[in-house]
């Protein structure tokens, strides 16, 4: 998969991208990154990007041309490629928006500075518009390493690892269970008995009702009842006994008695 990133700060995304994951994938050639300086496709003399919005008001705006020019030359007009905007204006990147841009050939990725881009750009150039969170950023820079971390995990061959990220746990739609290394006991606190009992029937119960408690407890909009399994109910029925259940689990719950 190739990532072609678009960015008057292009040098910002070099040490990231040598590193980690990142770096492995594009070594095994999972995937591609060019980035480019949409200043390089600046007509004036100051190689201007930025100016003042008409109709007053503070800050700078992006100026469309550069970014056309730079999206055309590289991309074809019309783009052959997804056009994607990192914007605090665009949809919420999650698990499953990165699962679906992950079959994509090719991405263009426009990261905006400033108070923003020209409307134009998003009206007749820009695909798809992506936030990666409710807080401000200075810039779309960071967001687009994150959309490239997140997407290049899911490809074949991006991790060592054969398993993958199929069992991620934003793909099960629970939070992980949780983990314990040696000593056996620090502090005086104790790794819990059953992860040294041997017994994997019942570690591996014992793992999902505590990812069952926490998605509960911490992010319970993530809980998804269309991907319960089959013992689930029996946890959750002995999760009753320890915790408050929102009320769509006891529903859930009493539904089945
Ligand atoms: C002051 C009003 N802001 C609108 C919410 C203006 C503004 C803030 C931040 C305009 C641009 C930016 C720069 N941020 C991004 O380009 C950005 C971003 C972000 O700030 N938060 C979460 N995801 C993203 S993706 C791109």
């Amino acid at each position: 998969m190739r990532f072609d990133l678009f960015s008057i700060f292009p040098e910002v995304f070099d040490p990231y991208i040598n590193l980690s994951i990142l770096k492995k994938a594009l070594e095994n050639q999972v995937i591609e990154i060019r980035t480019f300086d949409i200043r390089d496709w600046a007509t004036d003399k100051h190689h201007t990007t930025d100016d003042t919005p008409f109709g007053g008001g503070g800050g700078m705006v992006m100026k469309p041309e550069p970014i056309f020019s730079a999206i055309e030359e590289i991309e074809g007009r019309p783009p052959a490629c997804p056009v994607i905007l990192l914007s605090p204006q665009g949809e919420l990147l999650n698990h499953q928006l990165a699962e679906e841009l992950s079959h994509e050939e090719s991405l263009a990725l426009i990261c905006g500075r400033y108070e923003g881009v020209d409307e134009r750009v998003l009206e007749h150039l820009v695909t798809r518009e992506i936030s990666i969170g409710d807080y401000v950023l200075s810039g779309g820079e960071l967001p687009a390493l994150i959309l490239i971390e997140a997407i290049t995990r899911l490809l074949p061959g991006a991790l060592g690892d054969p398993t993958g990220a199929s069992d991620d746990s934003f793909a099960s739609g629970l939070l992980e269970y949780p983990h314990y290394t040696r000593p056996a006991e620090f502090r005086g606190w104790k790794v819990p008995e059953v992860l040294l009992s041997g017994n994997h029937r019942e570690i591996d119960s014992w793992r999902r009702k505590q990812a069952l408690k926490r998605t509960l407890l911490q992010r319970p909009d993530l809980f998804d009842l269309r991907k319960l399994a089959k013992g689930d109910s029996k946890l959750l029925l002995e999760l009753a006994e320890e915790i408050e259940l929102p009320a769509f689990i006891k529903n859930f719950l009493g539904g089945r008695e």
